[in-house]
């Protein structure tokens, strides 16, 4: 068995940044539901994503939008936040949401708007040093949707070229995180696609260059694990987008399509020493509310990613490495499902207790009477930003 002490000392210490465009208005294509008591914009979302960590206590960081989030001193924004008891995270640049970028951003033929796009990307570094933010988060909507579109080959060229301007930009505590996304919103290529893809660009550029996950990113069947493990092992996981999906891109809630494979990664994580604060795994949610009400939706994703960490982290690594090693299969695999089907709750309301904060999470934030308050206070909320 683990030991206890060091699984509650970890779970303690793992953080999870919930992402400021989850608290507004969302919805699909067909339609952008509006709910009440939403933010109207980004001081409220800090205080929304607060008041997530205020209940779970390891959600203490909120990544932002640009331009969703734009404000006019982001300076003052970073102090509101700590005012607040967090911090601002990544920084999402959108190079995806102009007419300008129907044949793509920084991949587009015409050099003005490849200009226009990596101007946008070297202007979120900008608003980085003012927040004081470590993580540019980089996703590009870039691709193409019939043969013969583009050139594959001098859509990468542009890509490299605009990464490598913006990598020479970044200060030396701040990184570039690499988003992939096998399609959507092109449907023939995508420029970035896999993480083999995200992973030369990041070699090429350095050290500082990690590949960011979105689980929600790859093809039915994909083992996600076997890329985390792959990526950490060569110290290129910047951090992961979580999210769950049972078709494509879904954002639902992490952990509830499938909580075993969130724990399988987590496992992975664990195993390959992920959540050492040195190795720089960002845990960050990438979802949307679209029916569901959102606080208590980003209460629940909080605590699905620490029981899937808190189950991993019962792993009992030294009888797992003995089966390995003697090839006993059934064994080793006797010792990961043991980890995964014990019940972590009463552990995590046992860490809850000692952080000072409610065991019951979502319970306490509706008895605690906030949503009512939000209700009566914020009216007229934005929308994330799609499908407005
Ligand atoms: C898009 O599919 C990606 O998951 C992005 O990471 C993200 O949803 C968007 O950029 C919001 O910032
Ligand atoms: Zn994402
Ligand atoms: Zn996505
Ligand atoms: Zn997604």
């Amino acid at each position: 068995m683990a030991d206890r002490t060091a699984v509650l000392a970890a779970l303690r210490a793992q953080h999870i940044e919930t992402p400021s465009w989850a608290y507004g208005n969302s919805g699909t294509r067909f339609k952008v539901f509006t709910q009440e008591g939403v933010p109207r914009n980004a001081y409220e979302k800090v205080d929304d994503a607060a008041t997530v960590h205020r209940f779970t206590g390891v959600a203490p960081s909120v990544a932002l939008h640009i331009p969703w989030d734009t404000v006019q001193d982001y300076a003052d924004l970073a102090a509101h936040a700590t005012g607040q008891g967090i911090s601002l995270g990544a920084i999402n640049p959108n190079v995806f949401q102009e007419d300008d970028y129907r044949l793509g951003s920084v991949c587009n033929p015409d050099p003005a708007v490849r200009q226009k796009a990596l101007a946008h990307l070297l202007e979120c570094v900008d608003i980085m040093d003012a927040t004081g933010s470590a993580d540019l988060s980089l996703w590009f909507a870039d691709g193409t949707n019939y043969p013969g579109q583009d050139s594959i080959r001098a859509r990468q060229e542009r890509l490299s070229e605009a990464l490598r301007a913006v990598y020479d930009r970044l200060g030396g505590n701040q990184r570039m995180l690499l988003e992939y996304k096998l399609f959507e919103p092109s449907f023939y290529t995508t420029d970035v696609p896999d993480w083999g893809t995200s992973y030369a660009h990041c070699v090429d550029l350095g050290s500082r260059a990690q590949v960011l996950v979105d689980t929600g990113h790859h093809a039915p069947g994909t083992n996600i694990e076997f890329i985390v493990a792959f990526l950490l092992h060569r110290a290129r996981l910047g951090g992961f987008h979580f999210n769950s999906r049972f078709y494509a891109d879904d954002d639902l809630m992490v952990g509830a399509a499938d909580p075993f494979q969130l724990f399988r990664i987590m496992s992975e994580i664990v195993l390959g020493g992920g959540l050492e604060p040195a190795n720089g795994v960002a845990f960050m949610l990438d979802q949307c509310h679209n029916i569901e009400p959102k606080i208590p939706a980003l209460i629940r994703s909080v605590l699905n990613v620490q029981e899937a960490t808190a189950k991993a982290l019962l792993i009992d690594a030294d009888a797992l490495h003995r089966a390995q090693s003697e090839g006993d299969v059934l064994g080793a695999n006797a010792v990961v499902m043991d980890a995964f089907n014990t019940d972590v709750r009463p552990l995590l309301a046992e860490l809850r207790e000692d952080m000072g904060i409610d065991p019951d999470p979502i319970a306490a934030y509706n008895r605690s009477g906030h949503f009512d308050k939000l209700r009566a206070e914020r009216t007229g909320g934005a929308a994330a930003g799609w499908g407005a």
